[in-house]
């Protein structure tokens, strides 16, 4: 969901990347492969696409931070059409998943089991009984929609509809739009918008997000929802849905509302993209500290599994700045933030 800047010499590069893409894509409808393989594909994609000269060869493409031996030798498979590796994988079996993967709420090993259970096509899903969810039948049921990414402007006006009702409810909200949008991206898997309030005169966005919800229901632009908050009165809430702009297909939306003081660090973890905040995190983490959607913190105690058993102190979370200053890095634009 990349930028392409439409450079000739970056042709082939865009090219590969969409190659890795696919590899990642059918891999991860597979069960019991290596989760460390998948992701390197989907790194390999990212790669390749911020790469700024056109690459020839496995062998030069090794040159490249983050190439190794095997995705250099899957790039010369490619660029000489051995697609053989790639394609043996790509069976019925494992398309047929891939394809229910993509169906919104429905994860790889549920996939694998509506396949088991006989499962054959979305048209499958619709109209026989599978046991899904209500959001999965959502997802079912505007299934050509859902999978399609939307235009740049598109996402933008479907922005403008909420931040107008938002704005309408409570005029001193923060609300912005993040994601892939943020990053720059030409075309957006869904609408990512975060909201908070400034507390300077002492008061918050509790209560907001419900009446904002209520409002774009009754005009039409939410259509379907799909994960509420568990409690709407908390300042920290996530809600995901569907909306239109009027007439236009349906869109996924998810909305995440963030304490004041959190405004950064959620700015942060909702920019991604999702490997960026990987490799954040884990540099955080290096350098004895602890990086989540609420803040950096210092002082985080984690057991032999990784799980935290102190909460330690945060230290920065107003900001971007400030956060990437504690870890002592350069702040990234957002349109350089997808590793
Ligand atoms: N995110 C994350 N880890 C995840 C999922 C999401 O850190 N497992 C963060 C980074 C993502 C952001 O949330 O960039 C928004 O998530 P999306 O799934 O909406 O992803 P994008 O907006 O980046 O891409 P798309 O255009 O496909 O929506
Ligand atoms: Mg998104
Ligand atoms: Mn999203």
């Amino acid at each position: 969901g990349q930028a392409h800047d439409g450079d000739p010499k970056k042709g082939l590069n865009e090219w590969l990347a969409v190659q890795f893409d696919k590899l990642h894509h059918v891999y991860e409808g597979q069960q019991g492969k290596n989760e460390f393989s998948i992701r390197g594909y989907q790194r390999a994609a990212g790669i390749l696409r911020r790469t700024d000269f056109a690459i020839t060869s496995g062998a030069q493409a090794r040159k490249i931070k983050g190439i190794g031996e095997s995705l250099a030798q899957r790039i010369d498979e490619f660029l000489e059409g051995r697609l053989g590796r790639a394609y043996y994988e790509d069976t019925v079996e494992a398309r047929t998943i891939a394809t229910f993967k993509d169906v919104y709420g429905v994860g790889k090993n549920f996939a694998a089991e509506l396949y088991r259970k006989g499962a054959r096509s979305i048209e499958d899903l619709k109209t026989k009984e599978y046991g899904l969810t209500t959001g999965q039948r959502v997802g079912v049921e505007l299934y050509d929609d859902l999978i399609s990414r939307m235009p740049r402007d598109e996402c933008r006006q479907l922005f403008e509809l909420i931040r107008c009702a938002a704005v309408a409810i409570d005029a001193n909200l923060w609300i912005e739009i993040m994601g892939s949008y943020r990053r720059g991206a030409e075309t957006s898997g869904d609408v990512d918008i975060l909201i908070t309030r400034d507390t300077a005169d002492r008061l918050t966005h509790a209560g907001v997000l419900k009446r904002l919800i209520q409002t774009l229901r009754t005009n039409g632009v939410i259509t379907h929802e799909l994960s509420t908050p568990h409690n709407y009165s908390d300042l920290e809430a996530k809600w995901m849905g569907v909306g239109r702009v009027p007439g236009g297909k349906y869109r996924r939306i998810d909305i995440l509302t963030i304490p004041f003081e959190n405004w950064g660090a959620a700015l942060i973890y909702f920019t991604g993209n999702a490997v960026f905040n990987r490799s954040l995190r884990l540099y955080a983490r290096k350098q004895g500290y602890s990086l989540n959607q609420r803040g950096l913190f210092r002082g985080v105690i984690r057991d032999r599994k990784g799980n935290k058993t102190t909460a330690g102190e945060m230290v920065a979370s107003r900001t971007e700045e400030e956060i990437f200053d504690v870890l002592g890095i350069r702040w990234r634009p957002p349109h350089q933030r997808c590793p």
